[in-house]
């Protein structure tokens, strides 16, 4: 199975970040604490040339604390300012208002030194469809203003947004990149839900996060769906014992495979099959 999505609109919100990047004086990057490499954008460093940048590590109350820990530390050895946060919880979102100012403060002193008046710091807000971009805004500006999603592809415009007084937000739709190389990150995209369901085929997603789930969680998934003995070591027979938990069945009483695997995929994405970290940095 190959995993690929980059619709018209990424194409379109591409070229519109290009343009706006002139504008703006800080570019928040966006990544999703479960899986910091893999939401990475490959091309950003070129895009953002020698901005000030801030990487945010959103969800970390989906991610485990010790990975993200460790991805905090491997950004800041490489010089990068960064922190974490939960734009659901509001955890560490209040210090990165702080963080922002303090990137964009060598270009206010210059503005200063020549004389200019102080003006409020515009940042643009970039990352991976579904990474919480318009949630962490709404939580910045402490009202639902923007429209967020549980599915990737809800912003389709750019938006700018006023955090108090020294800060402009631009809002953008989330992008990935015309070809996914690297498919196992394609994968782990597709789990957390970066990837519209639509593109992908669920049950071989599903198989692989199961198997996944199988060898290094047992526990987990054993409490989860209360399931009894020695999980089998087969996909579907593992996918037929969740969903006979959970009632998917068809008349007839077969296994309804298809509900099964989303009520897996959608539990998962919740948190509700515990934290996981599914990218650790290079030691
Ligand atoms: N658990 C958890 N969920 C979050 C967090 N931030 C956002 N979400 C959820 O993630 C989903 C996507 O949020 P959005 O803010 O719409 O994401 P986006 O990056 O703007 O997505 P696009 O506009 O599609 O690119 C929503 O269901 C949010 O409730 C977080 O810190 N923790
Ligand atoms: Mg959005």
């Amino acid at each position: 199975m190959h995993i690929n999505w980059f619709p018209g609109h990424m194409a379109k919100a591409q070229r519109m970040i290009r343009e706006q990047l002139k504008l703006v004086d800080v570019a928040i990057e966006l990544l999703d604490a479960r899986i910091p490499a893999a939401s990475a954008n490959p091309v950003i460093d070129e895009v953002v040339g020698d901005k000030p940048r801030v990487v945010v590590l959103n969800k970390a109350d989906l991610a485990e604390p010790e990975g993200t820990e460790r991805w905090l530390a491997f950004f800041r050895a490489a010089g990068r300012e960064a922190i974490a946060v939960e734009s659901l919880g509001g955890g560490g979102t209040k210090q990165l208002a702080a963080r922002v100012e303090k990137a964009a403060a060598p270009m206010l002193a210059k503005l200063a030194a020549k004389g200019i008046r102080p003006r409020a710091v515009r940042a643009m807000i970039l990352g991976i469809p579904n990474v919480g971009k318009s949630s962490l805004i709404n939580r910045l500006l402490g009202t639902a203003t923007v429209r967020t999603g549980d599915k990737p592809g809800v912003t389709r415009g750019q938006q700018w947004l006023k955090i108090g007084r020294n800060l402009e937000l631009l809002d953008t739709p989330g992008v990935l990149w015309p070809k996914l190389e690297d498919q196992e990150a394609a994968f782990r995209l597709a789990i957390t839900g970066a990837i519209s369901d639509e593109v992908f085929d669920r049950e071989k997603v599903v198989a692989v996060l199961l198997d996944m789930l199988r060898r290094e969680y047992p526990d987990r998934l054993t409490a989860r769906f209360n399931l009894t003995g020695p999980l089998p070591e087969d996909g579907l027979e593992l996918l037929a014992q969740v969903g006979k938990r959970r009632g998917c069945l068809r008349g007839g009483g077969a296994v309804d495979y298809e509900k099964a695997g989303r009520i897996v995929l959608s539990e998962f994405r919740d948190g509700k099959l515990g934290r996981y970290t599914l990218d650790y940095p290079p030691e």
